[in-house]
């Protein structure tokens, strides 16, 4: 299925200057008034494009966000802090942002009559029962930020079933590409600049725990067709249904830098989940969504998109490896 075009809409990216609300807001701005809040704490100003309306603020601060919202007519919900081991360190402080803030963004649409797309998280299901995980799975989540995430996602549903809000909730598997960086950026960013700079290659455990890595510019179609799927009041796996573990990730990173890079292992992460992978069905069948680019060549854009950083050239997003066929490989 197409992408819908989206144009003449007014749009607010909530975090739109982060890694994920930075690709989307590239997506947007041509065809729409877009504006974005941010408080630039992990995000960058150098991701947005000129013509978008920047609101420095916190989504907790309403006369901030009151200004940000008035008048659109969409709202993509990127903001969060997104650190499951801070919100352990401190969880009344993520759950400020991630919750009592995000309350307000729903609150805010609903005075705006706005459709609101909320990024929500496959840690809402936690150490996972089946695989693939299907969206009427348990949820469990172990940590702070997962429970908060939960509740988010709840309420994002509940807004539609409550007050007749065009809601959807996407709930994320692990999300890679380009602009991923910082501390808590993820295991692809991590490994990709051990290899780059020859540093071992650190593995956490055995390296046979799993996960399904998504690719931004995927991210970010499915956040365009939530934007105008009949079937709201929802939650949807972002997923590509193809589980890889981190062992075979090391390796692949390895291969594709070309990397001298030992590939060590240290102690597993406290309360580490150990496979993790989307049931993509319902996405297909009611979003309408399916994810493109698989792992390898997402991978192989990155360390493309690196060295032409180096010698001034230009690179295009990663090839599409399932166009419509229903095949990913
Ligand atoms: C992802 C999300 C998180 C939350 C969670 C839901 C990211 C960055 N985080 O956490 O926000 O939604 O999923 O369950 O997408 N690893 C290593 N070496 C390293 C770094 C990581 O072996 O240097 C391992 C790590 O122990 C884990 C796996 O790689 O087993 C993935 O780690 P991650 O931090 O990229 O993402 P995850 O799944 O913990």
């Amino acid at each position: 299925m197409d992408t819908p075009a989206i144009s003449d809409r007014t749009i607010l990216v909530t975090g739109g200057a982060g890694f994920i609300g930075s690709h989307l807001v590239d997506a947007l701005a041509p065809h729409n008034e877009v504006r974005v809040i941010d408080t630039f704490a992990t995000g960058d100003r150098a991701h947005l494009p000129d013509d978008v309306t920047v609101i420095e603020g916190d989504i907790g601060d309403p006369i901030a966000l009151q200004r940000a919202a008035r008048g659109v007519d969409l709202i993509f919900h990127h903001a969060a802090l997104v650190s499951v081991s801070q919100s352990v360190d401190a969880p009344r402080q993520s759950n400020r942002t991630n919750l009592e803030a995000s309350l307000l963004v729903l609150e805010q649409a609903r005075q705006e009559d706005a459709r609101v797309v909320v990024a929500s998280s496959a840690a809402v299901y936690g150490h996972p029962e089946e695989l693939p995980v299907s969206e009427s799975a348990s949820t469990n989540p172990p940590s702070p930020y997962g429970i908060q995430k939960l509740a988010l996602d709840q309420y994002t549903r509940r807004y539609e079933e409550l007050y007749g809000l065009p809601t959807v909730a996407l709930r994320y598997f692990n999300v890679y590409g380009p602009r991923q960086q910082g501390p808590y950026s993820g295991v692809i960013s991590t490994f990709l600049e051990q290899a780059r700079a020859g540093d071992p290659i650190t593995i956490e455990g055995d390296g046979q725990q799993s996960r399904d890595f998504v690719h931004v510019s995927d991210v970010v179609r499915a956040n365009l067709r939530a934007a105008t799927v009949d079937a709201v009041g929802e939650a949807y796996n972002v997923g590509t249904g193809e589980r890889t573990t981190v062992r075979e990730l090391a390796e692949t990173i390895r291969d594709a830098t070309g990397s001298s890079s030992q590939i060590v292992h240290r102690d597993p992460r406290a309360g580490d989940i150990r496979h993790s992978g989307a049931d993509t069905a319902k996405a297909t069948r009611k979003l309408g969504f399916e994810a493109r680019i698989n792992l390898e060549s997402g991978i192989q854009s990155l360390v493309e998109a690196d060295s032409a950083a180096s010698t001034g050239k230009d690179v295009g997003s990663p090839p599409e490896t399932n166009s419509e066929s229903g095949t990913y490989s």
